[in-house]
């Protein structure tokens, strides 16, 4: 775990930083996307990762109050230039949600022989983030995860990323690039891959785009690091830190 106090920098996420802070503290010595999740035989750590900021009943509080909801329909005019240049409709769109209401928006399309995503969010501090989709398409601030019922958590009820059972991150289906949140607290992100499909995506048990607290690292540990490669928990995960923001994918309206 980093230094960072909260991904969220607003005033208006003061509360909930600090409440973060206490779940990230607890969560630091744990593995909050948990190895057991990315690899179900895995049994490396228990995360005994049962407490997080997140609680349930304040999601929906602050839904209205943030500025994202203008942020993402002012993208396209807001340096996002890049972001709407196929001018193509979505065909999935994500809100992706802390405890208090949207961070961000994905707008998935798409294209030939690839889907098209565009990421934004606001209000956070600046630096990478992790960013991924993960198997299933609920979104709960306080669940289990689905493969070990006793480890709990924000967002686990979204499973691993997609993909995690056929090979080690960085190469699942869902894992993406991560984010870059700039200094005025907002991050674009366009990007294509080959790896995700629209059964992925709307399956059913969906899918749910996760923003973490931490870059990802795409299990890139140098050997003098880890002599012996780099565990179970950064092959499963890519030490992107717990899940700040779920956004279940949905086809777009
Ligand atoms: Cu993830």
């Amino acid at each position: 775990m980093t230094a960072r106090f909260s991904p969220r920098n607003t005033p208006l996420r003061t509360t909930t930083a600090l409440l973060g802070l206490g779940g990230i503290l607890v969560l630091g010595a744990c593995a909050p996307e948990s190895a057991s999740e990315t690899t179900p035989d895995g049994g490396a750590s228990a995360p005994g990762g049962g407490v997080q900021s997140p609680s349930p009943g304040t999601t929906e509080g602050a839904e209205t109050t943030d500025t994202v909801a203008a942020d993402s329909t002012s993208s396209g005019g807001s340096g996002g230039s890049g972001a709407e240049s196929s001018g193509a409709p979505a065909d999935y769109t994500a809100s992706m949600q802390d405890i208090e209401g949207e961070v961000g928006t994905a707008q998935i399309r798409e294209t030939d022989g690839a889907m098209e995503f565009t990421v934004e969010v606001s209000g956070m501090e600046p630096g990478f983030y992790g960013l991924h989709v993960h198997e299933i398409g609920e979104c709960n601030p306080d669940s289990a995860a689905p493969d070990d019922p006793s480890e709990l958590g924000a967002f686990l009820s979204a499973g691993s990323h997609i993909g995690a059972d056929e090979s080690d991150h960085p190469d699942h289906a869902g894992d993406l690039p991560p984010i870059l949140v700039q200094e005025s607290g907002e991050g674009h992100l366009t990007f294509h891959t080959d790896r995700l499909t629209a059964e992925h995506l709307q399956d059913e048990d969906g899918a749910a785009m996760m923003l973490h607290s931490d870059p990802d690292n795409f299990a890139n540990i140098p050997e003098r690091y880890a002599p012996d490669g780099p565990d179970e928990d950064t092959t499963g995960t890519g030490d992107a830190g717990f899940r700040w923001a779920c956004g279940v994918v949905e086809a777009a309206a």
